[in-house]
């Protein structure tokens, strides 16, 4: 480990210890030379790179700082027995699955809302799951860790250079996330994965192929905590509500690095509600909450620089906001466009008796079904865990497909928040694309879909996401580097970035793409190498 890595979990750990909502050196208020909103993959990657250039910078967190352990000694709770800390200030919990054999037993009532660590925003025919807290999606993904296919990346992203992504950034992105791979011996034979080999074996029997996702979760650690030398993370149930153990997210990494420069402060359960001008800087509103919810302040802060990493959702409502309501009027009328689900859809499939999945599964996937090429219906289908402690004779999908369709945002002055337009049809693509593939498999196995698992005996849900993005695209609302459009000095540096698809999962293109953003824009804007 690193001094610099050392010296901020130690930061990290001391504001747990005492309680504090400012984690890292105090700022001299009310200005700041960088400003960075959020704390998820985009932002941490630029508060690291600002402060390692020496530059002060303060990031401002809605959510909390998750590292102090509750009444049962944990951090975070597990999917099988949620409760406060699991959603952010919902009254019941809203896990992908509504029910199991029809039953309401997948969800649970939590009493008060409270500052949890996963929402999930409801739109009209959508919602949108996404992690609050200090290290944002990090803290409740799976951890899936895929680079994109180079040409579809190509595709989507054809204004970006290819081979510095895949020479610097995505290798550089890898490297900094601590992704690693199973062990195949290991992936053979272990029983917390023979959910995932009765899947594949399914899936080569109908012609496709698989392979095998790097994760950030260490699966050095998966087999101490198999063999009970460790305490149990992925195999406790532990992944939407967070894991206890095993993972590597971003307070473990970049944001550990970024506070170790001594440059960078964070402040926790602290919303960026307004964004004005303020001579060639910006002003932003803020408002702290305790952990019920409370307003306990509101103020402002100045910053020279202003980068936007508060998620696909977050940045674009937040400049949806700032143009609507007068505040930076002359934001591109591109704010709020080409919005994508990376074509989210899950489903599950019944098994025969005989064919069990296996009663202890770990939470973190490790496979996918890899139809990508097909040229009418590409899908990437991670091969998910039913970790319920039971043998539940089922295989579960969360399938990434080509979806055309995008939705769009518009401020909505009533309530102050963004609105997502998107119909229920925008969803079909991405279920033909998963049921063309499944269909085959069903078919090569002689088996069913799983009708019990969402409501309306639904065999695919597509009507939420745990991929948002676009909202602000790149070459759109900014220019080939984040900078918003007519808006000196502030930038966009997260998911709002890509335009609604990638073909994998998201972060490690987020990481990588944010890189290569702020080493362009400190060396042409900051004037630092
Ligand atoms: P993000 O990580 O969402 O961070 C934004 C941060 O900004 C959050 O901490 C917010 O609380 C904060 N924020 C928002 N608004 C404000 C405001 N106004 N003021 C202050 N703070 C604010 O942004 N991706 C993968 O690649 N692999 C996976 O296995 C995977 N599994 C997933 C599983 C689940 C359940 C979920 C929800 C997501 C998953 N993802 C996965 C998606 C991934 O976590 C997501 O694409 C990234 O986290 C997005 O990164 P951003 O930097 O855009």
């Amino acid at each position: 480990m690193t001094r610099r890595r050392f010296a901020g979990l130690t930061a990290l750990t001391a504001a747990a210890a005492t309680g504090l909502t400012r984690i890292g050196p105090a700022e001299a208020a009310p200005y700041v030379p960088a400003l960075v909103v959020g704390t998820g993959y985009g932002a941490a990657v630029t508060a690291l790179r600002l402060g390692a250039a020496g530059i002060k910078t303060t990031m401002i967190e809605m959510g909390q700082l998750w590292n102090t352990a509750g009444k049962d000694g944990k951090v975070f709770c597990s999917t099988l027995n949620p409760d406060r800390r699991s959603m952010w200030f919902h009254r019941r919990t809203e896990a992908p699955l509504d029910t199991f054999l029809w039953l309401d037993v997948v969800n649970r009532d939590l009493g008060r809302p409270y500052a949890g660590v996963l929402d999930r925003i409801d739109f009209p025919n959508m919602g949108v799951y996404v992690g609050r807290g200090v290290g944002g999606g990090s803290l409740v993904n799976g951890g899936m860790a895929p680079t994109p296919d180079r040409a579809y990346f190509e595709k989507v992203l054809p204004q970006v250079d290819a081979d510095a992504m895949y020479r610097r950034y995505f290798p550089l992105a890898r490297r900094m996330l601590g992704v690693n791979t199973i062990d195949p011996r290991y992936l053979e034979q272990t029983p917390v994965y023979k959910y995932a080999r009765v899947s594949r074996r399914h899936a080569h029997r109908a012609g496709f192929r698989t392979s095998v996702v790097p994760n950030v979760y260490d699966f050095n650690y998966l087999r101490r905590e198999e063999k009970k030398q460790a305490p149990r993370s992925a195999l406790a149930g532990e992944v939407i509500y967070g894991n206890n153990h095993g993972k590597l997210s971003l307070d473990k990494t970049y944001l550990a690095d970024a506070l170790g420069t001594g440059n960078v402060t964070i402040r926790t359960l602290t919303r960026v509600t307004t964004i004005r001008q303020h001579g060639k800087g910006y002003l932003v509103g803020l408002e702290q909450i305790d952990a019920w919810g409370k307003v306990i302040r509101r103020s402002e802060l100045a910053c020279r620089h202003l980068f936007l990493g508060a998620g696909s959702v977050g940045t674009t409502e937040l400049l949806l906001r700032a143009r609507e309501t007068g505040t930076l009027p002359d934001l591109p009328a591109a704010i709020g466009r080409g919005w994508g689900t990376n074509g989210n859809v899950m489903t599950a499939r019944a098994n025969h008796l005989w064919d069990p999945t296996g009663t202890l599964q770990s939470t973190i996937p490790t496979l996918a079904i890899d139809n990508w090429r097909h040229p009418k219906h590409p899908a990437f289908a991670e091969i998910a865990p039913l970790p319920v402690g039971l043998e539940t004779w089922a295989s579960l999908y969360l399938a990434i497909t080509v979806n055309p369709e995008r939705g769009h945002f518009t401020y909505n002055h009533h309530t102050d928040r963004a609105d997502l337009h998107w119909s229920a049809g925008q969803s079909t693509p991405s279920i033909r694309s998963a049921q063309f593939l499944f269909d085959k498999i069903n078919k090569a196995i002689g088996t069913t879909y799983r009708r019990d698992l969402f409501t309306g005996n639904r065999p695919f849900a597509a009507d939420f996401c745990y991929h948002p993005l676009g909202g602000a695209l790149l070459g759109k609302a900014t220019d080939n580097y984040g900078r918003v459009r007519n808006h000196p000095n502030l930038y966009i540096t997260d998911s709002a970035l890509i335009p609604g698809t990638l073909g994998v999962n998201p972060f490690v293109t987020i990481t990588a793409l944010a890189e290569r953003n702020i080493t362009h824009i400190l060396a042409k804007d900051l004037n630092r190498r």
